[in-house]
């Protein structure tokens, strides 16, 4: 059932994906013809005087459905009654800048946010897209009194990336591609997994006869295609991403579609043998309004669980990190 009001929270609204995230919600496309939208932004201090700006812009396309735009430094302003926050903003990974470090550097930021999330409604969801996403959604929800199955971080993007792959690649429009799981971490040790992904119905290795691009290019391509995007832009992925944060949003908020399914990283509740708690991207359904649950029994392979073994590597080793650095 759509609600007639709406609030969400953007964290790093004067940045790039903000700039492409904020329009598309104030339009009225996600959350339907019929609601109104307010939008709680926040940003550091010094970014104000450019969110300002972006807020002028918003004003000037006088966007029926927008009722209400707060601007704030503040996060326990921001997060007041939402009943969305997506946590994009995050410092960028310097040149050079080691992941160990890009993870100490941005674990604070969660810290202080998770808190500040206790001001939101008690149904809220919380979408986490600055990096490393699925170790600072691990942050805010051991940070939160919110219920931990309202956290999860954004792989719709390597899920999108991967149907778009594999559709050029068979030829077929992008919706003929469903049931695409990406494994594990928003990183390169993802795993997008074309074992359990149809193509009109029909199993991907039945559809896509390269069996060898299947198992290698198909999987290093999506695992690498922001580095690929900053290489040709000059800079990260921004309208994809934002794109892939709202499809994330209207996933959980609507019944997922009977057979199919989609991806995001969410709290392991023990799933396919990933440690309990850790934030892990799986297949899941959502039921509508937010409540999902993870997609069980599907077929892995000893290629595929070699491949989620190593994500899942991974992310125990971001994890050790931040708790060794008092983060958790
Ligand atoms: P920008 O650098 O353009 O914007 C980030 C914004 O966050 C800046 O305006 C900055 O002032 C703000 N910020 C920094 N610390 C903050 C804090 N404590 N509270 C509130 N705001 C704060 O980056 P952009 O291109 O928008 O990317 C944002 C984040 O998304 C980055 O961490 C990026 O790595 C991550 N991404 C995640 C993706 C995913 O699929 N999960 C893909 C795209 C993107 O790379």
């Amino acid at each position: 059932m759509a609600r007639k009001k709406v609030s969400v929270a953007i964290t790093g609204a004067a940045g790039n994906i903000g700039y492409a995230l904020l329009p598309r919600l104030a339009s009225g496309e996600i959350f339907g013809p019929d609601t109104e939208v307010e939008l709680r932004l926040l940003e550091i201090t010094p970014a104000l005087p450019a969110l300002e700006g972006t807020v002028m812009e918003m004003n000037d396309c006088a966007f029926p459905l927008l009722t209400n735009i707060v601007v704030t430094d503040d996060a326990n302003v921001a997060f007041d009654g939402i009943n969305w926050g997506l946590l994009v903003g995050a410092k960028p990974r310097g040149k050079g800048m080691l992941r160990g470090d890009l993870i100490l550097g941005n674990g604070p930021i969660f810290t202080g946010q998770g808190a500040a999330l206790n001001r939101a409604d008690s149904d809220a969801r919380v979408l986490v897209v600055g990096n490393p996403a699925n170790t600072n959604a691990l942050i805010a929800m051991n940070h939160s009194d919110l219920a931990n199955d309202r956290f999860a971080a954004l792989t719709r993007l390597d899920e999108n990336r991967a149907k778009s792959q594999l559709a050029a690649k068979a030829g077929v429009p992008v919706t003929a591609v469903t049931n695409m799981t990406i494994w594990g971490n928003h990183s390169a040790t993802q795993y997008p997994d074309a074992e359990n992904a149809m193509i009109n119905g029909q199993p991907v290795f039945d559809v896509i006869s390269d069996h060898d691009w299947l198992r290698s290019e198909f999987i290093t391509k999506v695992q690498k295609r922001g580095a690929e995007i900053i290489q040709a832009r000059g800079k990260s992925s921004a309208m994809s991403a934002a794109n892939a944060a709202l499809d994330h949003v209207m996933s959980f908020e609507a019944r997922t579609p009977t057979g199919d399914w989609f991806s995001a990283a969410v709290p392991s509740d023990g799933s396919y043998g990933i440690e309990e708690g850790l934030m892990f991207s799986f297949p899941v359904r959502s039921t509508g309004r937010g409540n999902y649950s993870i997609v069980q029994d599907l077929n892995i392979s000893d290629f595929a669980q070699e491949k989620i073994n190593a994500t899942e590597a991974e992310l125990k080793e971001e994890k050790a990190t931040v708790a060794g650095a008092g983060l958790l």
